[in-house]
């Protein structure tokens, strides 16, 4: 009889309050169990998200925009994709959190509070277009495992911190630096706190551009939680994993960083092209640097209805890793002829560009609109897909938008 009264009082009444009615049978609940009401808390409310977000993953946490929620020029926190590795750090103490610079090519190490890192260096104010290297990867086939994302996971925010170069050249390094690493707060899903989530980072040249910053600021704000507060790295045009979110310690290398994600297939594409389903060696696949030229239509949504003899204005964004997107063209025929989209100059390097069209239709029936951008050098979306790859990363084929003529 003893053993079956399985949970304290105390707790009970807790739990009432939370659930906001009396448990019946209450006492009969295990120790230890969270009655459902109580479990799965609602992803959207949990992290500011819009209703329409996409939830890919809950452990870890895993959620992605769709196109027609990504029409802003600049990202709002609640359409911005969310990508996890692990778990998403506890109580953190803004007022208590540091960065420490180290690593074998460190000339010091130093640590900094946010209100040193604040007051100490210059701050600057960026648009930076975040894409995760495998969004897109639900349309590769043969498949490739991972979160099967399809267009939602990129975002361009306005980031606010301070140069990443500032810092380190603060700190000084020697000659023998070629990487930077990032070393982050989040906890690893089997909760080891001997192993991290993930630990990417970027040559030298990336972390020393301008635009690579130690952001603490999103769109004006705090950073949200679930992206990075109270610290974190944004570099643009890069895949996303670099941007490391939580971020307390940096390493200069002195060699190509080694920390969780970086080695073995992770992030890597094969060097040279292969046949869809190929083995590929690890030591022939080759780490993702700049991403590459792609582009999204925002609006209208897939499956808009327009009267015949109406135009059709359509608008997105397009954008091209470290690169300018050139121009940016729409088809009515199925990728036969091309026309050109207005688009504009960004407002910063690595900020997304804003493209619009106004489209007429020849006649009554379905349309599918598809948007190809070409950047700086001349290299153009592909029109169905990219090469294939084993982890299923890079998918910058041409968005597309089904329209009906009535
Ligand atoms: N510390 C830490 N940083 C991280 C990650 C992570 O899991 N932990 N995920 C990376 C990946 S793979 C992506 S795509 C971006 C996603 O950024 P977001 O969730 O702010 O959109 O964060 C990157 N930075
Ligand atoms: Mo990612």
């Amino acid at each position: 009889m003893e053993r079956r009264n399985f949970i304290k009082k105390t707790a009970l009444s807790s739990l009432t309050v939370a659930v906001g009615t009396e448990i019946v049978f209450g006492s009969l609940i295990p120790e230890d169990y969270q009655p459902l009401a109580l479990q799965d808390p609602d992803p959207f409310t949990l992290f500011n998200k819009d209703k329409e977000m996409v939830v890919l993953n809950d452990k870890p946490w895993n959620m992605e925009a769709r196109a027609h929620l990504l029409d802003d020029k600049v990202t709002p926190e609640k359409y911005m994709f969310i990508r996890n590795n692990g778990l998403i750090p506890e109580n953190i103490d803004a007022a208590s959190w540091t960065l420490t610079i180290e690593g074998e090519a460190a000339q010091n190490i130093k640590t900094y509070t946010l209100a040193e890192l604040k007051s100490k260096f210059k701050t600057y104010t960026y648009q930076l277009t975040l894409e995760c290297g495998g969004n897109g990867r639900s349309e590769f086939d043969p498949p490739a495992k991972g979160n099967q994302w399809t267009v939602g996971a990129v975002s361009c925010a306005e980031w606010t911190g301070v140069r990443l170069k500032d810092v380190l050249e603060d700190a000084g390094y020697t000659d023998k630096a070629v990487y930077i690493g990032y070393h982050a707060a989040d906890v690893h899903l089997s909760r080891d706190p001997e192993k991290e989530p993930i630990s990417r980072g970027a040559p030298m040249a990336k972390a020393l551009q301008d635009e690579t910053l130690l952001a603490y600021k999103m769109n004006g704000k705090e950073i949200p939680l679930a992206h990075g507060y109270p610290l974190r790295l944004v570099a643009g045009g890069w895949p996303a994993s670099v941007s490391g979110k939580w971020v307390q310690r940096i390493s200069i290398r002195d060699r190509v960083h080694d920390g969780t994600k970086m080695t073995g297939d992770a992030y890597r594409v094969p060097c040279s092209p292969v046949a869809p389903g190929e083995k590929v060696k690890d030591e022939d696949m080759c780490i993702i640097e700049s991403m590459p030229v792609k582009s999204l239509i925002t609006y209208p949504m897939s499956g808009a209805m327009i009267k015949s003899g109406q135009k059709l204005n359509i608008r997105g964004h397009a954008w091209a890793g470290e690169l300018e997107v050139s121009s940016m063209e729409y088809s009515i025929d199925f990728g036969s002829t091309w026309q050109n989209c207005k688009i504009d100059k960004p407002q910063n390097r690595l900020a997304w560009q804003h493209f619009t069209a106004s489209i007429s239709f020849p006649k009554k029936g379905y349309y599918e609109v598809w948007a190809r951008a070409t950047d700086s050098r001349g290299t153009s979306q592909p029109m169905l897909l990219p090469g294939w790859n084993p982890k299923g990363y890079l998918n910058n084929a041409c968005h597309r938008i089904a329209v009906k003529v009535t």
